[in-house]
């Protein structure tokens, strides 16, 4: 018997992300998959993918509380639609880079968590997209470059910000001049990877991750999506204070009480060595 797909338990979503013809959205329960869906392309990010993508962002499920983003064929994705980029002038070129600002900013600054399941090419404006997501997994396969130095352009898609931030200035420098590729597990090793899996088990890794996120206090979410990476760019004094705001403010939810008091009546799990 063969084993079934890990996402045989997701339904294909309905409504206004049924519609979005370059994505495949399904859902389980709490887990939203989004897959990229323009696989002959090797999704490579045209105009209407990267709209396609914003508006699935800013209209998840309301039940929705973790999303997985995958992409179908064999590369997650191969970054801008290098056919659009001709002929674009100065003033358009600005607009679409913060279309793409505005799409990727609804991903890491949205109100759920999002998982990125990495295989084959993950460039340019793929990895741009991957490092808007919370938590990537890779697979084998998956590679790293950015491409955009050897085709005369720059990032636009807000790596600049993102990627030295996962793996350094330097490193960055090094990719965009040199065209330098990094494999999955030296993307682990510089921080771009936060778990490392084989060929074909990144979808029930992400998912697995994904369920584990649903069932945290959403407060708690947001909290790791809008205070940490704000409070991280904050002077140390500054910082310090915005955390007593956001602690005090999350552990007076009546979520967290519950929990809380779950643990001290033993009824919650411990701290375990995986
Ligand atoms: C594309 C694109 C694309 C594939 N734009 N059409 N990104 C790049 O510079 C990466 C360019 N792509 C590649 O290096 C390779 O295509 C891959 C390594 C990703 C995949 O290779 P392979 O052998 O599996 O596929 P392929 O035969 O190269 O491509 C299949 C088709 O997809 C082909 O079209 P066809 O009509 O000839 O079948 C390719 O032209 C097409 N295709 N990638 C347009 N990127 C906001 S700023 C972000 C800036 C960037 O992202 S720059 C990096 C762009």
């Amino acid at each position: 018997m063969s084993t079934p797909a890990p996402d045989a338990t997701f339904i294909p979503a309905t409504g206004l992300l049924a519609g979005l013809d370059l994505l495949q959205v399904s859902q389980d329960g709490a887990v939203l998959h989004i897959r990229l869906n323009r696989p002959v392309k090797r999704n490579a990010i045209n105009d209407g993918l990267i709209a396609q993508l914003h508006t699935a962002f800013v209209n998840l499920p309301a039940d929705v509380r973790a999303v997985v983003v995958s992409g179908e064929g064999a590369h997650f994705c191969a970054g801008l639609d290098l056919s659009e980029l001709v002929e674009r002038d100065i003033h358009a070129a600005i607009l679409h880079s913060r279309g793409w600002h505005a799409a990727f900013d609804a991903i890491q600054y949205g109100r759920v968590p999002v998982i990125a399941v990495l295989h084959g090419a993950v460039v340019g404006g793929g990895l741009e997209l991957a490092a808007s997501c919370h938590i990537r997994v890779a697979e084998d396969s998956a590679y790293f470059g950015l491409p955009e130095g050897q085709r005369g352009i720059f990032v636009g898609g807000g790596g600049s910000v993102r990627i030295p931030r996962l793996m350094g200035a330097a490193r960055m420098t090094d990719m965009m001049l040199t065209g330098r590729v990094f494999d999955a597990d030296q993307g682990e090793r510089y921080g771009v990877v936060n778990y490392r899996v084989g060929d074909g088990a990144g979808l029930a890794k992400g998912i697995e991750l994904a369920r584990k996120i649903a069932g945290n206090a959403p407060m708690t979410a947001f909290a790791v999506m809008h205070a940490l990476p704000r409070i991280v760019e904050m002077s140390p004094s500054e910082g310090l204070f915005a955390e007593s705001l956001m602690a005090a403010s999350a552990s007076n939810t009546p979520e967290a009480q519950a929990r809380l008091r779950a643990f001290l009546e033993g009824r919650a799990g411990k701290v375990v060595k995986e």
